[in-house]
Parts: C-alpha cells; structure tokens; sequence
C-alpha cells in the first residue's frame, strides 16, 4: 500500500481534533477536516454531521485514509449514543468502502475495556486481548466500532487500526492519568505508525505515552513502528502532592475506567 497523503479528519474542531491538525501536517498529510461544528481557524473545514450519508460520503470521496474521532466523547443517552457513535460510525465504514478508502485509523477508547480491574503492585500489564468490559453506553459503542472495524476488513478489506486512547490531553490532569496519559506529540506519532504500517488488517492498539505508571501493554503499538517517546512521570509529584495515592478501595480508582465507572461525565450537548 503506498503511503497515505491526503487524510480525512473527523472531529476535526474536537480536542484531540484540534491537536492533530496542529501535529499531523508535519509528517507530510494534507487533511480535509470534517465536524458538526465549525473548526476554530480553519474556515475550509467541512460542517457536516456523522448522520448525513450523503455528506460523509462526499467527506470521504478521494482521500487515501481517514482518521476517525469524531462522535460523542462522553457518557449521554444510548439514543445519543446510537445515532452519533453506532450509527455515525457505521456511515463513515459504509462510506469508505464505497468510495475504496483503505485505511481508518478509529479512535476506540481504554472505555471499552473500563471495568478491566487496573494493575496493582507486580500484577502483569493489560494485554490487548482483555476480554472487553465496557463502562458505559460510550464504551459499549466503541467496542460496536472495533467489531464494525473487524467486519469491513473481513468481508471488504477495508483496514484498521483501532486504537483505545487512554487520555489524550496536553498535561495529565489527575493521578490516574499518570498511567493513561498520551502526549499530543506521541498521539501524533501512533497516528502516523497507524497509517503507514503496512498490512494491519484490524489490528488493536492501546494508545499511550511510555509512562512509568502503565497499566496496559503497548507491544500491539509497538508492532506498527509507534515508538513513544513521552513519560507522565514529569507531573507525577505535583499530582500526587494535590490527589494523594489512588485507593484501591475505591472502585473509581481501582478499574482502568476511572470514574467512568461510577460517575461517568456526561456529554454536554
Ligand atoms: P471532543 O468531544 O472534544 O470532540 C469530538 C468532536 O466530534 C466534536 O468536535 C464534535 O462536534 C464532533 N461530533 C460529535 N458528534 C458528531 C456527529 N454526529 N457528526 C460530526 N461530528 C460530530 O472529543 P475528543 O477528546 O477530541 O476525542 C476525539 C475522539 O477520540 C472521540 O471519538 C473520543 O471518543 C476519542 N477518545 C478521546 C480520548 C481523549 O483523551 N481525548 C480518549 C479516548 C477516546
Ligand atoms: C475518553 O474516552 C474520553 O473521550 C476522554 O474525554 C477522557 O475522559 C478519556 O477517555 C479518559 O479515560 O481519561
């Protein structure tokens, strides 16, 4: 497969959208940016919601891939979630494979495998093959998205890299963080190994800094030339000095989770 150029990003006026338009064009993208809402500073971008077929198709039509993050990034109602995130998603993989786009880069999340119980003292790291144990709607449907993913492979030879994104942000925000923290920068860089990796079929992938603190094995990552060069540990006394140690009595503090399960924050829209 030559190297992808031009790449679909949806989510594009998102967080982490926001972040990778700054960071991808280094490694030679031209991006179309796609959203329901207008992306700050880019006036080219695409407004178009994830339930338009005819606009996803139009989105997709020419690229050479397609970094998927847009949807509901939170916990909200399993109609929201159906419509923006199952079915969204869905449209995207139907319009990919219509329009013969090769290859998606879906942004899962460390929500699908939630209620996972985090590793403790010398306890191995999660492997990616954990069976899933969704936290929420959100989670549920990002576990729909990896199986979607492995279906348009299978029967379409549409490929993907599933990548469950512990958080992405650009400092860690709190002590669990400290395990599932992704730099931007490193964000940036498994992004690219997901796109140019050759033959991944579906392949998924935890996605993190090298932090000290790791709950989760990044050898699947690994395989695809990602190569983090980030490490939480920089933030680790400052948090610690605010938070304390995380409890492992508490179930918020003892599931990959967090406080998705129990209190999940809900999506604000
Ligand atoms: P965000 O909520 O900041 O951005 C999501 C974007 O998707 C928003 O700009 C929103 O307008 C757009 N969107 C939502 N529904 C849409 C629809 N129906 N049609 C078109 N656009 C729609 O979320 P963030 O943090 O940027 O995350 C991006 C992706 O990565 C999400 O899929 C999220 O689930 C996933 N992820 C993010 C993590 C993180 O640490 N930021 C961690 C794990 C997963
Ligand atoms: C996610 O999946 C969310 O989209 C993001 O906002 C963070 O909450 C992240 O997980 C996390 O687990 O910290």
């Amino acid at each position: 497969m030559p190297a992808p150029r031009t790449v679909l990003l949806t989510g594009a006026a998102g967080g982490l959208g926001t972040l990778m338009r700054e960071l991808l064009p280094q490694y030679g993208y031209e991006l179309r940016l796609f959203d329901m809402r207008p992306a700050e500073g880019a006036p080219d971008a695409i407004v178009g919601d994830l339930g338009d077929r005819d606009a996803v198709r139009e989105a997709v039509r020419g690229v050479d891939a397609v970094v998927h993050l847009a949807g509901i990034s939170l916990e909200a109602s399993f109609e929201k979630i159906l419509k923006a995130n199952i079915e969204g998603t869905y449209n995207l993989y139907e319009a990919a494979r219509e329009e013969g786009v090769r290859r998606i880069v879906f942004a899962s999340s460390n929500h699908a495998v939630g209620y996972t119980p985090r590793p403790q003292g010398d306890d191995p790291l999660i492997p990616i093959d954990t069976p899933r144990r969704p936290d929420t709607f959100y989670g549920l449907s990002k576990c729909f998205g990896e199986d979607l993913a492995q279906l348009y492979w299978d029967k379409h030879g549409v490929e993907t890299v599933s990548v469950r994104i512990g958080s992405c942000f650009p400092e860690p925000t709190s002590v669990r963080m400290l395990s599932v923290w992704m730099s931007p920068a490193d964000g940036a860089r498994l992004f690219h190994a997901a796109l140019t990796a050759e033959g991944v079929g579906h392949t998924v992938v935890y996605g993190s800094s090298a932090n000290t603190r790791l709950w989760w094995d990044l050898g699947s990552a690994r395989a695809l030339g990602y190569e983090p060069e980030d490490d939480s540990e920089i933030f680790a006394e400052k948090l610690l000095a605010e938070q304390g140690e995380l409890d492992p009595a508490d179930p918020a503090h003892a599931c990959l989770g967090g406080n998705f399960v129990t209190n999940p924050p809900i999506w604000p829209h």
